[in-house]
C-alpha cells in the first residue's frame, strides 16, 4: 500500500475504488488500512448485540445465575438496550423463565435516544408515535424471534416492556391480535394470575437484513474507502455509506407506510401498527429513501444515492432493481411515478415533475457509474417517452409550468418553476451524453430549449438581491399588482441552475421579470449574476447549524443542501462546499438527538432541533435517509477529484479542486486514488492555484514494490507504517518537495446566529395533518413527545 504526501497540502485524501462492468466483474472489497475504524457497519448483521442497558424502569433486576447474566423484568417494568450503531433487523430474545404466567410483552424501537422507551418513535404518519410491538411468549424456555414482517428499518433504543394487567384494556398491545392463530387468542382470555408476571430474558440480538446483496459483514462490503486527515469529513464520509447500506433492504420487506399501503394490499392494520412486508421492486436487493421510512423507492434520493453508493460499496444491483420499478410503472402518458410501489400502482396517479427528471438523472447516474448499457438501451424509448414530457412543458415564457405540487415536501412548487426549469436544462445535457453512448445524435429541441430556458431562467434573477427567486408569481420578485413582495430565493433552485451549467446572462437581458416589457435597473445593485456571486450569497444565509432552504421555511435539507454542495462544486468554490459539509453535517453526525454519527438524518429544523418540519411529529424524522449522503459523493468526486468521464470509469479524469495560497506562492494537494479495471496502478497529480502542474501514473511491478513512473514527477517511499500512511511517500516535482502538511487545522467557523423558527408558519407547512385533538404544545416546548 503507498500513500503520497504534499507541502502545503492543508488535506490528504486517499481513496480507492475498483471500477466493473455491470455483473460480470467482481467488485474487490475490502482495503484494510487505518480508514476502517471509520466504517459503521456490523461486522456479523446476522447478530448485532446491545453494548449495553442504556435506562430502566420499575422492578428490573440484572443477575448472574449459573455464569449467565438475566435481566429480569417484572410487570409494569421496562429495559432499554442501547447498540454501538443505529441498525435494522428482526429483534430476537433467549427467555429463561416467564414466572406468573407471562403471554406477551411489548417492543419499542427509538433511533433517537430522545424516544428511546416503552412508547416507540414513528414510522407512520397518522400519529405521533407508533404502537407497541406485541410480542408472543411460548411457555417453554428458549429463542423468540419478531415475526419476519417485523424489520424495524433502524433503531438504536430497543426496550422490552411487561405493562401491568391493569391497563391490559385500553393498552395498544392487542392490536395484532386479529393477525394471530386463534391458539394464542385463547391466552388473551386467560384470568389474571395473583403472582406478578415477569421474564427473565438472558440475550438480545437483532438480525439485520439489510444490505442483503453485500454479503453479512457489513464491513468487508466496502469497495472504496476515503481518508483524510479531518477527522470530522472520515466520519461524514462513512456516516453517508452506511446509511445507503442501512436503506438498501430486500424488496419485500418494504412499506413503511402501511396507511398508504392499504389503497393496494387493503389491510385493516390499527392506526399506529406498523410493519414492513410490502413489495416495492423486484429482484433481492433494492435502494429506498429511509431505514426506518418510507422503505420505499424514491427517485429524488436515489439520485444522491447513486454516486454516492458507487464510491462506497459499489451496489449496483440495488441501484438498477430501484430505476428498473420506477420505468415498469411509467404511466401511459410518459410521465414516471413519483416514487415505487405503492405509489406509481394506484388510482391517484402520484407525479411530481421534478422527480420524474431526478429519474433522468438516475438513469444517467446509474449508467455512468455501473457502465450497465445495456440497461441504457433497454429503456431508451422510456426515457426519451419520458423526457418529451417535460420538453412540452416548457411554454412561451420559457420556463417549464409545472403540473404537480409535489416535490421534496417543500411547499410552493407552482407555476414557472426555477428548480424544474434548471433541472430539465440539466436533463438535457445528461440526455446528450447518454445518446452519444449509444451512438445516437441529439435532436435539436434539446439544446434549442436549453437555450430557450436560459432566456427564461434569466428572467427570474433578482437584481436587487443577486440570486433567482422561485417563480414568476407569489414567489417572484416582481409580483402583481394584487400580490405582496415576498420574494422566495430558493435554495433547491439556485442550487440547480450552478449545477446546470446554464448561461446566466443570455444576450439581450435582463428583464424585469420573464412577462415583463421592462428592463431591470442599470446599473444592476448586485451586477450580472455569476456563479462565484450565487455561491457567495448561499453562503451568507448560513446561520448556526447549516444552510436555510427558504423554500420550506423552518427547516435545514440534508438533500437540498447536497445540491448546495454540488452547487458550489460547479461553481469552483470547493472550500466552500467543504466548509458546509462541516457546519451542517458536522450538526447531523455531533448535534444532539442524532445517532452519534452513525447515520444521517432525513432534515432537521433551523434551530438545529432533531425535528423535521414537514411533520408535526418530532419522533417521524428518518435519521438514517440516503438523500443526506451527498458529502460521500462530493468530497470523493470534486474534494479528491475524482470524476468518472465514460460508464463504468473506462475513462476517469483526476483533478485538484483543492487549492491553498499561503505566503504568496501556491500550494496544492497531492492526492491519489488507486483504479482497478482499467488501469491497475496509481493515478495521482495536483494542481496549483487552478493551474495543473503535475499528473502521475503510476504502475505497481510484479513485487508490489516498484513503481514504474510513466508521467511526470518522482515519488519516492520513505516508510511503511500503516498508521502514518500518508508520510509513506515524497513525492519530487520539479525541484520541490511534497510532504504531509501536519499543520493543517479544518477551517475555523464562524460565529453564526441560531436559526429562529417561526410556528405558524411551520403549523401551515406541516405535509402531515396535526390529527384531532392533537395537542402540539408539547413541540413548541421543545418536550419530547
Ligand atoms: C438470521 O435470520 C436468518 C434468515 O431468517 C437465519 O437464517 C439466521 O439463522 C438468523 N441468525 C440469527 C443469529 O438469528
Ligand atoms: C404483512 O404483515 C401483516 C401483519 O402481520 C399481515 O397482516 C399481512 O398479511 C402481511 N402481508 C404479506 C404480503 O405477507
Ligand atoms: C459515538 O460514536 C463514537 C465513535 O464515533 C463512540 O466511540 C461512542 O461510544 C458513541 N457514543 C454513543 C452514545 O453511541
Ligand atoms: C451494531 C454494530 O455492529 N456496531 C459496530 C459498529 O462499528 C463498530 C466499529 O466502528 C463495531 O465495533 C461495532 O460492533
Amino acid at each position: 500500500m503507498m500513500g503520497y504526501k504534499g507541502t502545503t497540502a492543508f488535506l490528504f485524501y486517499f481513496v480507492s475504488f475498483w471500477l466493473c462492468d455491470f455483473g460480470v466483474c467482481e467488485v474487490k472489497k475490502g482495503w484494510p488500512g487505518p480508514w476502517e475504524k471509520y466504517i459503521r457497519a456490523p461486522e456479523n448483521k446476522r447478530r448485532i448485540e446491545p453494548r449495553k442497558i442504556w435506562k430502566t424502569e420499575g422492578d428490573v433486576q440484572v443477575r448472574t445465575d449459573d455464569g449467565k447474566e438475566l435481566v429480569i423484568i417484572k410487570e409494569g417494568a421496562w429495559v432499554t438496550w442501547e447498540f454501538d450503531e443505529n441498525i435494522s433487523g428482526r429483534a430476537c430474545l433467549i427467555v429463561e423463565d416467564t414466572p406468573g404466567g407471562l403471554t406477551e410483552v411489548n417492543l419499542a424501537y427509538s433511533e433517537s435516544y430522545l424516544f428511546a422507551g416503552p412508547i416507540p418513535d414513528a414510522t407512520t404518519d397518522r400519529q405521533a408515535r407508533d404502537l407497541p410491538l406485541p410480542l408472543r411468549i411460548p411457555k417453554q424456555k428458549g429463542k423468540v424471534c419478531v415475526g419476519k414482517e417485523f424489520v424495524r428499518g433502524a433503531f438504536k433504543y430497543f426496550t422490552v416492556h411487561l405493562p401491568s394487567s391493569d391497563h391490559q384494556e385500553n393498552s395498544p398491545q392487542t392490536w395484532l391480535q386479529s393477525v394471530w392463530q386463534t391458539s394464542q387468542k385463547t391466552l388473551f382470555g386467560t384470568k389474571p394470575h395473583k403472582k406478578k408476571k415477569q421474564i427473565a430474558i438472558s440475550s438480545v440480538w437483532v438480525n439485520c437484513t439489510s444490505f442483503p446483496s453485500q454479503g453479512n459483514n457489513g464491513r468487508a462490503a466496502y469497495t472504496g474507502y476515503f481518508s483524510s486527515s479531518s477527522h470530522l469529513l472520515n466520519q461524514i464520509w462513512y456516516a453517508g455509506a452506511y446509511t445507503l447500506q442501512l436503506g438498501t433492504i430486500d424488496p419485500r420487506e418494504g412499506g413503511a407506510l402501511i396507511d398508504y399501503n392499504r389503497i393496494v394490499d387493503h389491510n385493516d392494520s390499527p392506526t399506529g401498527s406498523w410493519y414492513s412486508n410490502f413489495t416495492i421492486s423486484g429482484g433481492t436487493s433494492v435502494t429506498t429513501d429511509g431505514a426506518k421510512r418510507d422503505r420505499m423507492v424514491w427517485p429524488g434520493d436515489m439520485f444522491i444515492a447513486i454516486p454516492s453508493i458507487a464510491v462506497s460499496t459499489s451496489d449496483y444491483l440495488s441501484i438498477r432493481n430501484a430505476l428498473e420499478i420506477i420505468f415498469t410503472n411509467q404511466y401511459p402518458d410518459g410521465r414516471l411515478p413519483y416514487a415505487g410501489p405503492p405509489m406509481g400502482v394506484t388510482a391517484n396517479r402520484e407525479f411530481s415533475d421534478t422527480y420524474h427528471l431526478h429519474t433522468l438523472l438516475g438513469v444517467h447516474s446509474y449508467v455512468l457509474w455501473s457502465g450497465d448499457l445495456p440497461f441504457l438501451d433497454k429503456i431508451w424509448p422510456q426515457y426519451l417517452f419520458a423526457l418529451h414530457h417535460s420538453l412540452s412543458l416548457v411554454d412561451d415564457l420559457s420556463l417549464v409550468h409545472v403540473t404537480s405540487t409535489a416535490d421534496w415536501l417543500r411547499p410552493g412548487m407552482t407555476g414557472h418553476n426555477l428548480e424544474a426549469s434548471a433541472l430539465l436544462h440539466t436533463v438535457l445535457s445528461r440526455s446528450a451524453t447518454l445518446a452519444t453512448w449509444l451512438g445516437h445524435t441529439t435532436p435539436p429541441i434539446w439544446p434549442s430549449t436549453q437555450k430557450t430556458l436560459e432566456t427564461g431562467l434569466a428572467r427570474l434573477y433578482c437584481p436587487e438581491l443577486g440570486l433567482f427567486s422561485d417563480n414568476i408569481g407569489a414567489r417572484s420578485c416582481y409580483p402583481s399588482k394584487d400580490q405582496g413582495y415576498a420574494p422566495i430565493l430558493p435554495q433547491d433552485g439556485n442550487s440547480w441552475l450552478l449545477i446546470s451549467r446554464a448561461n446566466l446572462t443570455p444576450s439581450g437581458l435582463p428583464f424585469r421579470s420573464p412577462k415583463s416589457r421592462f428592463r431591470s435597473p442599470t446599473p444592476l445593485p448586485n451586477g450580472p449574476p455569476t456563479r462565484g456571486g450565487i455561491s457567495k450569497l448561499l453562503r451568507g444565509r448560513w446561520v448556526k447549524h447549516g444552510a436555510p432552504c427558504p423554500e420550506f421555511p423552518n427547516t435545514i435539507s440534508p438533500f437540498a443542501s447536497g445540491f448546495e454542495l454540488l452547487g458550489h462544486v460547479y461553481s469552483g468554490e470547493v472550500d466552500t462546499a467543504v466548509e458546509l459539509m462541516l457546519l451542517e453535517w458536522g450538526w447531523l453526525v455531533n448535534g444532539d438527538g442524532f445517532n452519534n454519527g452513525s447515520t444521517l438524518a432525513e432534515g432537521y429544523r433551523i434551530d438545529g432541533d432533531v425535528q423535521y418540519p414537514a411533520y408535526p411529529s418530532r419522533a417521524r424524522n428518518s435519521l438514517a435517509h440516503g438523500w443526506a449522503s451527498g458529502p460521500t459523493w462530493v468530497l470523493t468526486q470534486w474534494v479528491l477529484g475524482v470524476e468518472i468521464t465514460k460508464p463504468g470509469g473506462e475513462e476517469v479524469e483526476v483533478k485538484v479542486w483543492r487549492v491553498r495560497t499561503r505566503g504568496g506562492s501556491g500550494k496544492g494537494l497531492v492526492w491519489e486514488i488507486r483504479a482497478e479495471g482499467g488501469t491497475k496502478g496509481t493515478v495521482m497529480g495536483y494542481k496549483v492555484k487552478g493551474e495543473e502542474r503535475g499528473v502521475f501514473l503510476l504502475r505497481e511491478g510484479e513485487d508490489g514494490e516498484r513503481v514504474e513512473r510513466l508521467g511526470l514527477g518522482v515519488v519516492r517511499v520513505v516508510g511503511e507504517d500503516e498508521e502514518s500512511w500518508y508520510k509513506n511517500v515524497v513525492v519530487e516535482y520539479q525541484g520541490e518537495e511534497w510532504v504531509f502538511d501536519e499543520t493543517w487545522k479544518e477551517p475555523e467557523m464562524e460565529e453564526r446566529e441560531q436559526g429562529a423558527v417561526d410556528w405558524d408558519v411551520m403549523e401551515r407547512y406541516f405535509k402531515t395533518p396535526v390529527p384531532e385533538g392533537w395537542d402540539i404544545s408539547w413541540l413548541k416546548e421543545g418536550r419530547d413527545m
